[in-house]
Parts: C-alpha cells; structure tokens; sequence
C-alpha cells in the first residue's frame, strides 16, 4: 500500500427515522478506526458520514410524532451529533440529504440521465417495503413478505419516471470482472455477480404519492426515490457537479476532525472512495448507484466492503425483542474503548455476529485488564522502582534464553508496521488488532521469564535487568502507537504516562529504539479494571 494515495472513506447515511444502535456504530466505528489509522501511516484521508433524511419511511415516523419530517429529522440529527462526539468519531463531513447543495446535485445528475436517454415515464406495478425504501417482485419476497423485515409490503400502482437499469447488467458485470476487488469479502462480491447474472429490471425512480424528498426539477409533482436522492451524498459531500469540490462554508461547523476539510478537487478525492456498509445495502451501494453514475458518466468507486449483521445472544436485534444495544449505554457503563474493541474484534466484519454479554466481558478482561493494561502497568511501575522512570540505554542479555526471547521481541516489532497496514488494506481490523496483541502477549510471558522483579535483587544480574527494562520502554512506546487507530482513549492514556505525545508517522514510530534512551516517563496509572466474570 502506497500511503501517499488518497482515501475517501465513506458510512451510509443513517435514517433519521430513530435513535442509532450498535449495528450502525459498527460500520461508523470501522470507518472511523480506518481513519485514524491511515491519518496515522500519514495518508490523505476524507471521512463523510451524513443523515438519510427523506423518504416515506421519515415521514410515516414524524407523522406519528406529530410533527413535520424537517423538523423530527432536526431532533434526531441532534441525537447522532451527540452520539458522535461522545464516541469521538472523528469524520470530516457530515452530510445531510436535506442540506441544498446536496439536493441540487441529485437535480443534476438525474437530469443528466434524462439527457443521456435513460429516464422514461411508465406505470409503476409493485410491492414496496417502507422499511427498505425498496420495491420487490413477487420472486424476491418470502412467503409473501419482505425478506429483511418480515413485513408484508405495500401494492403500488403509479405513474412514474423509471430507469432503464436492465441496460447496466453487462456494463456492471465487466467492471466488476476489471476490478475483481471492487466488492469485499469476495463471497459478497460473488452474490451480487450471481443476481447481475439472473438480469436485471428497469426500476421505479420517482414517486407522486408524497411529497417528502427533492423535486424533480422539471415536473416538482413527482419526489425523487429516497436511495436515489441518498447516494448522491458520495458525490455530493465533494461538490459535485463542481469539478473543484464542496465549498468549504457549505457544512460550516460539520466536522470533527478539528479542522474543516480543506476544498479538494473532485477528481482529488472521487477515484479512492472506500464505502462501508452493511450488507443489507450491497445491492444498492453497487448495483443501483453504479448504475446511476454510470449512465451520468461517472466512474464507479474504487470499493465497496459490505459487512454482516448483529445478532444478539443468538436472536435478531429488535424493538418488539427489547434487546437493541445502545452504544452509549455501553460506552458509559465499560468506556468508548471497551465498546470499539468488542466491535472490532468480535463484530460483524467478516460475517453475522452475535453480541454476547459473556463473550464482551472475557474478551476484555483477556485483552485489555489482564491484557494491555497489565503489561503497562507492571512494565512503568517496574521502571519507576528501579531506573527512576528513566529510560535505560539498550544492552543485550547475558542469559541467552533470554536474548533470543528479546530479539523475536525486536522482530516482531520491527514487522510490525507492514503486517498492520496489510490487514487494514484488506479491511481486516481484526487481524491488525491481533497482531498488535501477539505482542502483548510476548510481551507479558516476557516478563514472567526474565522477572525483573527478580533480576533487581540481585546486583550481579544488573545488566540483564537493564535489557529487560530497555525492552519493556520500547514495547510500550509501540504500543502506544500502534493502538492509536484501535483503543484512542488509551492509547492516550499511555502517551500521558510516557511523557509523549501519540503522533508522527507510524512508520517511523512503530520501531525498535523509537523511543529514546534518557526520557523519563511520567508514571504508571491503571488503564483498564478488571471486570467481575458474569458481571453486568
Ligand atoms: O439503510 N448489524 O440506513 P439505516 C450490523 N439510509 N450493522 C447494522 C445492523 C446490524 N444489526 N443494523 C443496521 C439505510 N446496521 C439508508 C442508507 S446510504 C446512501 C443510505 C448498519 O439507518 C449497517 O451499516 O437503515 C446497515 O447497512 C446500516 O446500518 C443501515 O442503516
């Protein structure tokens, strides 16, 4: 991976039609970790987020608040703000479908279809699922119901503007083919391949039966669709049709990064675009929306990765079950990093997850009590004791067992860097966590055979003490680093007790004898509290 290309990092645009829950700070949360990891490695990074704020579904849920839709999707956008910042989730852009340039910009490229021959008007027969915004043919339906929400879907019968999306089966088939990661995991990419070659139907586009959405521009009656409106956001958050990008006052005060996003060409940002979704949403992050920005003449996006879904102990996560798990009841109760770590590790990335309390609390007494805090703490509260919080020079083991245990140490740092940026280059956060913990836990049995604790009662072995010392400065230095884009808080937290600061390239920090000899520390303050087994 070439750090110096660019990345565009995209969420979907959530639905304002109800507070979030750990299914969408899941997708938030990797693109956020992705952020911070390529913002570490030095890559130029944009991170959009944003709010799906239009569509039958926002409407039936102000409604029923008794309220106006602009006005309820007001509130919620509040609540994502807050969720947000408390989460730290440092995004760049926040997006809303309701924003004006945005809606000028679906105007636009629908109009650009028009003109590019791919729009028609005709009778629209279908079954609509609200909870989708999507229509489905009778094959796709389940026992008669909606195949995600178990719902029976709406009959509709309307005259309406379609696209001509059966013309893009080959189009989309031969740019998958060019691009074989375009859709990740691969078996993902293989489904939508399987559907694209089953044919595909023109679709409905425009709607006449409500009025919540953005006009079209030449007969205001009709609403465009809501995931046609909401996609352009990828686009329109770098200012498309304008060729030199968002104007910088346009999302005045949207961003969270600490700065606002500098104005970039299109052309800057558009060929790296990275979209994180889940995969109930595939097929419209690709089928659907290349199909549009095809036919208006704009490439597709570099990729998709879709991920899985959330169970929760072994049920589907719902409203009528009770059992939705709200991030920030959780980041209260255990803190953000305790949250991001379950997501990262035990989440859905790969394929469906199950969110067990069980499994929440053993990972992270292994990982983060017993686990990196441990390490931590022993490791400063030992050099406290016996170098007075100063870093020692560097000197090898007498003991030869040991030196070799300190130079798979140093190996294994040194490899660290370009083992993290292939993982994350395959979306494998995962993977990139576990090889900063294999470490940890080289670390902590370490420890346990050179006992320095031990070494320091005895002056003969004091150069073996020193080596021991040496060594422990530098894996906690690493790890500091290296846990940046994964644990924030803590890493943080470690920074402060070093007496550093958590920055600079990871290419130059994540290496042996980064840190340097003679630096005193501040000192050692617990990181993680181990949590009671069967707890809650
Ligand atoms: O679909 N497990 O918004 P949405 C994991 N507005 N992820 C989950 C999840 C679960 N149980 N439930 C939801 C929309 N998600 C549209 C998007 S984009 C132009 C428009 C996550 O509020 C996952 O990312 O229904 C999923 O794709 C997304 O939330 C759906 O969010």
């Amino acid at each position: 991976m070439n750090v110096e290309t660019p990345v565009y990092i995209t969420t979907p645009l959530y639905y304002v039609n109800d507070e979030l829950h750990i299914g969408h700070a899941t997708t938030t949360l990797y693109a956020d970790t992705l952020a911070r990891f390529w913002r570490a490695c030095g890559r130029p990074v944009l991170f959009l987020t944003g709010s799906d704020e239009h569509g039958q579904k926002i409407h039936k849920a102000a409604t029923a608040a008794g309220t106006t839709p602009k006005a309820f999707a007001d509130r919620i956008v509040g609540k994502f703000f807050e969720l947000w910042e408390r989460l730290d989730i440092q995004y760049d852009i926040f997006i809303r479908t309701t924003d004006d340039f945005h809606k000028r910009a679906v105007q636009a490229l629908f109009t650009r279809l028009r003109d590019a021959g791919h729009i028609r008007k005709d009778r629209y027969n279908a079954l609509y699922c609200v909870d989708c915004e999507t229509n489905y043919t009778e094959k796709d339906l389940v026992e008669g119901k909606c195949p995600i929400h178990k719902t029976t879907p709406q009959q509709v019968s309307e005259e309406n503007y379609f696209f001509a999306l059966s013309r893009f089966t080959q189009p989309l088939l031969e740019h998958i083919a060019k691009f074989p990661d375009c859709i990740v995991p691969e078996p993902r990419r293989n489904e939508i391949v399987g559907k694209l070659k089953d044919g595909l139907n023109d679709i409905s586009v425009t709607r006449t039966t409500f009025d919540w959405g953005v006009p079209l521009p030449w007969e205001p009656q009709h609403v465009i669709w809501v995931w046609w409106d909401a996609l352009v956001n990828y686009i329109s958050g770098l200012g498309w049709p304008d060729a030199q990008g968002l104007p910088t006052d346009a999302i005045a005060g949207r961003s969270r990064h600490g700065h606002e996003p500098v104005r970039a060409p299109f052309a800057h940002w558009w060929p790296h675009a990275v979209h994180l979704v889940g995969k109930d949403i595939l097929w419209h992050h690709s089928v659907v929306w290349w199909s549009q920005l095809l036919g208006a003449g704009v490439n597709p996006p570099r990729q998709v990765f879709a991920h899985g879904w959330w169970q929760v102990e072994g049920d589907k996560m719902s409203k009528t079950l009770g059992n939705v798990i709200r991030p920030l009841e959780i980041a209260d109760k255990y803190g953000r990093d305790a949250l991001r770590w379950h997501v990262l590790r035990e989440g859905p990335a790969k394929g469906d997850a199950d969110w067990r309390q069980a499994a929440f609390i053993t990972r992270y007494n292994a990982d983060l009590a017993n686990g990196l805090g441990n390490l931590v703490n022993r490791s400063l509260t030992m050099l406290g004791k016996y170098f007075a919080g100063k870093v020692p020079a560097e000197v090898a083991f007498e003991q030869p067992a040991l030196e070799r245990a300190r130079r798979d140490i140093i190996a294994r740092v040194n490899a660290l860097y370009a083992r993290m940026v292939a993982a994350v280059t395959a979306f494998d956060l995962d993977g990139a966590c576990e090889a900063v913990f294999e470490l940890v836990r080289e670390t902590n049995a370490f420890v346990n055979n050179a006992a320095p604790f031990k070494l320091a009662k005895d002056p003969a072995r004091a150069n073996d003490l020193q080596a021991s010392m040496h060594t422990l400065c530098q894996v906690c230095f690493v790890l500091c680093h290296a846990l940046r884009a994964f644990l924030p808080d803590a890493s943080a937290r470690i920074a402060d007790q070093l007496g550093i600061k958590a920055e600079g390239r990871l290419e130059a920090v994540l290496r042996w004898n980064a840190f340097a000899p003679g630096h005193t520390i501040v000192g050692p303050q617990p990181l993680f509290a181990r949590l009671e087994t069967g707890g809650a």
